[in-house]
C-alpha cells in the first residue's frame, strides 16, 4: 500500500514537471485521474457548445437576405459542426465514448455555453452572434490552443483560425447595417444591446467565484484566468464597436488611462447563473431540439456501423 502511495506521488511529480516544462500530456502518458476527469468535463462542454451552438444559427439560413449570405452562414454552420466532432474525438481520448457525452448533455448532467439559451430575433443577432460570440470563442480558445492536454491544444489552432473567418463575418454583417438606413442601424445596435453582456458571461464567473480556476491552472488547462480574457475580450471589441459607429450599452463604460483597460458596470450573475441552472430563454428548447433530432438520426447511425462492417469484411 504504502509502495502504491509513493508511487503514485512520484508520478504526480513527474507529471506536474512535464507541465511546469510546457511539455505536452499524450493519451497514453499517465495523468492523474482528477486531470482526466476535469479535461472531460471541459472538453466535453466544449464539444457540446459547438453543436448546441448551431440552433440559433441555423434558424435563419432560410431567411438569409441574400444568396451570398445564405452561403456564407451554411459554410459557418457546417465548421461549428466539424468543431464538434474534432472536440468529440478528442475527448474520446480520454476514454469516455461519445454516446455517455451526449447522454449527459441530454440529462443535464454536462453543460454547454450559457450563450446559445439566447434566441436570434432577426438578421443582425445572426452579426452579433459571429462578431461577438465568435470573438470571444477567439480569445478564450486563442488561450487554450497553449494547453498542457497535446489533442485538445491542437484541435484549437485549427478551429481559432475558422473562428477567425467567422468572426469577421459577424462584423461585416454589423458593419453594413451600419452604413444602411436609420433602421437598419437601429437594428444592430439592439442587438448589442442584447448580445453585449451575455457574451461577457461566456468566460464563465468571477476569478474569486470560479471554482475550477485554481487547479486548472496548476495543470495548464487553462493558462490565463476568466477574468482576464473577459477584460481582453472587452478591450478589443470596445474598439471595433465604436469603429463602425456602435454603442456599448453601458452607461458605465470608461477609459482607464492607467491600466489601459476599458472598465465596465458588475455583470448580472444572477442572470448569469440562472441561464446556466437551466432557466434561460432557450434551454429547454434548445435540449428538447437536440434529443428530438438524435432520435430521428438512429437509423443513420446503424447504417453507418453496418456499413463500416460490410466494407470491412471486402477488405
Ligand atoms: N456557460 O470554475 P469555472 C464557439 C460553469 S462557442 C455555462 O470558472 P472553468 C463558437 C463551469 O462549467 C464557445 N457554464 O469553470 C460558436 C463550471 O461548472 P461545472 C465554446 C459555465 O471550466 C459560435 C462552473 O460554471 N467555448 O466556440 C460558463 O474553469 C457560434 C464554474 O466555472 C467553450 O466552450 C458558461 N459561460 O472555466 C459555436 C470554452 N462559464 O463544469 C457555434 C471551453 C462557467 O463544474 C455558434 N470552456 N460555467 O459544472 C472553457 O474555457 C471553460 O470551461 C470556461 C469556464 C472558461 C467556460
Amino acid at each position: 500500500m504504502q509502495k502504491n502511495e509513493s508511487s503514485i506521488s512520484f508520478l504526480e511529480k513527474q507529471f506536474q514537471e512535464k507541465i511546469n516544462n510546457d511539455i505536452k500530456i499524450e493519451p497514453k502518458d499517465w495523468m492523474p485521474e482528477a486531470y482526466r476527469n476535469n479535461l472531460i468535463r471541459q472538453m466535453s462542454q466544449h464539444a457540446h457548445s459547438e453543436i448546441i451552438g448551431m440552433q440559433p444559427e441555423g434558424n435563419w439560413v432560410l431567411r438569409a437576405p441574400t444568396l451570398r449570405a445564405k452561403k456564407i452562414l451554411l459554410a459557418k454552420i457546417q465548421d461549428e459542426a466539424g468543431h464538434g466532432l474534432y472536440l468529440y474525438s478528442a475527448t474520446e481520448t480520454l476514454g469516455i465514448d461519445r454516446k455517455e457525452m451526449i447522454e449527459q448533455l441530454q440529462q443535464g448532467k454536462a453543460k454547454y455555453s450559457s450563450i446559445f439559451n439566447y434566441p436570434t430575433l432577426n438578421w443582425a443577432d445572426i452579426g452579433a452572434v459571429g462578431w461577438l460570440v465568435d470573438g470571444a470563442a477567439i480569445v478564450n480558445q486563442t488561450m487554450l490552443a497553449r494547453g498542457s492536454y497535446g489533442p485538445y491544444s491542437r484541435a484549437m489552432l485549427r478551429i481559432c483560425k475558422e473562428e477567425g473567418f467567422h468572426q469577421r463575418q459577424g462584423y461585416e454583417i454589423m458593419a453594413k447595417m451600419m452604413a444602411g438606413n436609420a433602421s437598419q442601424k437601429e437594428m444592430a445596435q439592439d442587438s448589442l444591446n442584447r448580445w453585449w453582456e451575455p457574451s461577457l458571461m461566456m468566460f464563465g464567473p468571477h476569478d474569486s467565484e470560479s471554482t475550477h480556476s485554481e487547479q486548472s491552472m496548476k495543470w495548464k488547462i487553462k493558462v490565463e484566468s476568466n477574468d482576464n480574457l473577459r477584460q481582453r475580450f472587452i478591450n478589443k471589441t470596445v474598439d471595433q464597436a465604436h469603429h463602425i459607429g456602435l454603442t456599448i450599452p453601458d452607461k458605465n463604460l470608461t477609459y482607464n488611462k492607467e491600466t489601459r483597460n476599458w472598465e465596465i458596470s458588475p455583470i448580472n450573475w444572477e442572470e448569469f447563473w440562472n441561464v446556466v441552472k437551466g432557466n434561460g430563454p432557450c434551454n429547454r428548447q434548445r435540449i428538447a431540439h437536440h434529443t428530438k433530432y438524435h432520435n430521428e438520426g438512429q437509423w443513420v447511425r446503424e447504417a453507418a456501423l453496418v456499413f463500416a462492417k460490410k466494407e470491412m469484411e471486402i477488405q
